[in-house]
């Protein structure tokens, strides 16, 4: 069967080719025994785009052998760090060269401007690849001084082997060279299952990897719903490592597939990385900037529609400034256009599909039943698409769903405290731990106040702003392990000690 379909880009009229099929060595091809296919939706339109093959535990199967054979040969025993370098510099530049149809494709099936697509998310994963490529020929050990003359031990830090990468949906692109770079960096063989809602630049990502040069089965990719090609990887005997970003509630099922099966190396939890959800705190002191931080506090939860692992959905603003605060808070999230994403207007796209549309909806009618305050948004919009306009509620308590749950939605609440030590503790009142912020010009109280918000990252007079070269990753519930950064090396590889005798008589 023909694996690809022909989409119309709505804003150019421009016909492009998607592969659908499952990508193999290489190759795209059919399931071994499934019919099913995966009916992809645009979120702004709710019109389907086209459909793809649902990947079965025996692709899986295939996937795996496939990505084993690649690490057993051509990949694991004769390429070197340096050549890695180059085919992930090479992929960087296809991709690049590609950037406008990707962030096209991106648009039209995750809903988010295609502008954003171009320009952060894709110019990020561009960015994130050559990083990475950069490390492929420096992964190196120690040399280790023992007891004599006679004896030495030295590290090497190899590569894990197979990995099984689960990503979702709020960051296609991204999310895949975030997990995809400092593995082939560090050697290893992938089977990457990209979220059945947005499998498409997954699939067109795949055909970039053959083209770029690496061996077959270095790269698979196998679309499926999570129940079925997720969890066959997370009890994969032949998979060494799951890396995961996704909802804590499926962390916890890999975390278990993982201990079940093979143990993915379960003895150091490492193997099995997890990036997972969020209830980040941002907290306004008075000596801040205040149409600075009005700026921050927008765009931390109304970046990508607040579709954010670190979105900042609790906002907590000191007394003496609150209202003053709130009001250009206000003004400012009124200004955000939520539309289309071919619409240039657009700075941010609908939610990403009706499972996520009516999930913020709940929780928006909770927060109004639950006795918040609204004090923007809260309506619904006629017509088609998954679109929900900024929503700002007031007045909140902690028991209530909107201040404990992770909405993924354009839904803040918005609280007061009078001193620091409050601050902090409403902050860290959460089981979460992912991202943080404070604003101040007081650098003292920045310095306090970082080091004691419980979060992996703390951003200090701005939000949501990372860096290839920075590690992220969540405390608490939100994570195991570092992404980014020469951290992300540690997650792809394990030390192996050698002790070595050249002398030494044993009696
Ligand atoms: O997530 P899932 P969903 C949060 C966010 C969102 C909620 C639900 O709050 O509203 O999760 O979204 C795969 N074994 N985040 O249901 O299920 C699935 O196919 C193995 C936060 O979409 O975690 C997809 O590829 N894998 C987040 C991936 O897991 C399974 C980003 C993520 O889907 C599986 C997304 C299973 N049993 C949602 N079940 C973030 N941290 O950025 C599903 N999957």
């Amino acid at each position: 069967m023909d694996q690809t379909a022909r989409i119309t880009i709505p804003a150019t009229g421009q016909i492009v080719e998607i592969p659908t099929g499952l990508f193999i060595n290489n190759e795209f091809v059919s399931s071994v025994d499934s019919q099913e296919r995966i009916q992809v939706v645009n979120p702004a339109t709710e019109d389907i785009i086209c459909s793809v093959v649902a990947g079965s535990e025996k692709d899986i199967d295939a996937a795996v052998a496939a990505a084993r054979a690649a690490f057993s040969t051509t990949w694991g025993k004769n390429v070197t760090g340096f050549e890695r370098s180059r085919l992930l510099n090479k992929l960087a530049d296809l991709i690049e060269r590609d950037s406008q149809v990707l962030a096209e494709i991106e648009s039209l099936n995750n809903g988010k401007p295609v502008r954003i697509a171009r320009d952060f998310d894709i110019g990020d994963s561009i960015q994130c690849l050559r990083y990475y490529a950069g490390w492929a020929d420096k992964i190196v050990g120690q040399t280790i001084e023992v007891n004599n003359k006679t004896k030495i031990a030295f590290t090497r830090h190899e590569p894990i082997g197979v990995c099984g990468q689960i990503i979702p949906w709020n960051y296609p692109i991204n999310m895949w060279a975030w997990k995809v770079a400092p593995a082939l960096a560090c050697g290893c063989t992938i089977v990457m299952k990209p979220s059945e809602l947005t499998p498409l630049t997954a699939l067109v990502l795949s055909k970039l990897i053959a083209e770029a040069g690496f061996p077959p089965g270095v790269v698979n990719t196998i679309p499926s719903l999570g129940p079925v090609g997720g969890a066959a990887l997370s009890r994969h005997m032949d998979v060494d490592k799951v890396a995961f970003t996704g909802s804590t509630t499926t962390g916890r099922k890999i975390m278990e597939a993982a201990a079940k099966s093979n143990l993915k190396k379960a003895c150091h939890t490492r193997e099995v990385s997890l990036e997972l959800g969020g209830k980040s705190p941002h907290i306004i002191f008075e000596s801040a900037d205040l149409d600075q931080a009005a700026n921050w506090a927008c765009l931390g939860i109304l970046y990508n529609t607040g579709q954010d692992c670190t979105a900042g959905s609790r906002l907590y603003v000191q007394d003496t400034i609150y209202d003053k605060f709130l009001h250009l808070l206000v003004e400012k999230a009124k200004q955000l256009v939520i539309g289309d994403g071919f619409d240039e207007k657009s700075g941010g796209g609908p939610v990403v599909s009706k499972a996520q549309y009516d999930k913020v909806w709940s929780y928006i009618e909770s927060g109004k039943s639950q006795g918040a305050e609204l004090v923007l948004g809260g309506k619904k919009r006629p017509g088609k698409g998954y679109f929900v306009d900024p929503t700002i509620f007031t007045n909140v308590t902690r028991d209530m769903r909107i201040v404990q749950d992770e909405i993924f939605g354009p839904v803040l609440s918005v609280g007061r405290f009078k001193t620091e030590q409050e601050a902090i503790a409403l902050a860290n009142d959460t089981s979460y731990g992912l991202g943080a912020g404070l604003h101040s010009a007081d650098a003292s109280q920045c310095m306090r106040v970082s080091s004691a918000l419980e979060a992996g990252t703390v951003w200090v007079n701005q939000y949501n702003i990372l860096g290839n070269n920075v590690p992220f990753g969540g405390k608490k519930q939100s994570g195991i392990g570092r992404e980014l950064g020469s951290y992300a090396l540690e997650e792809y590889t394990e030390v192996k000690a050698v002790h070595w005798n050249f002398g030494e008589q044993a009696e």
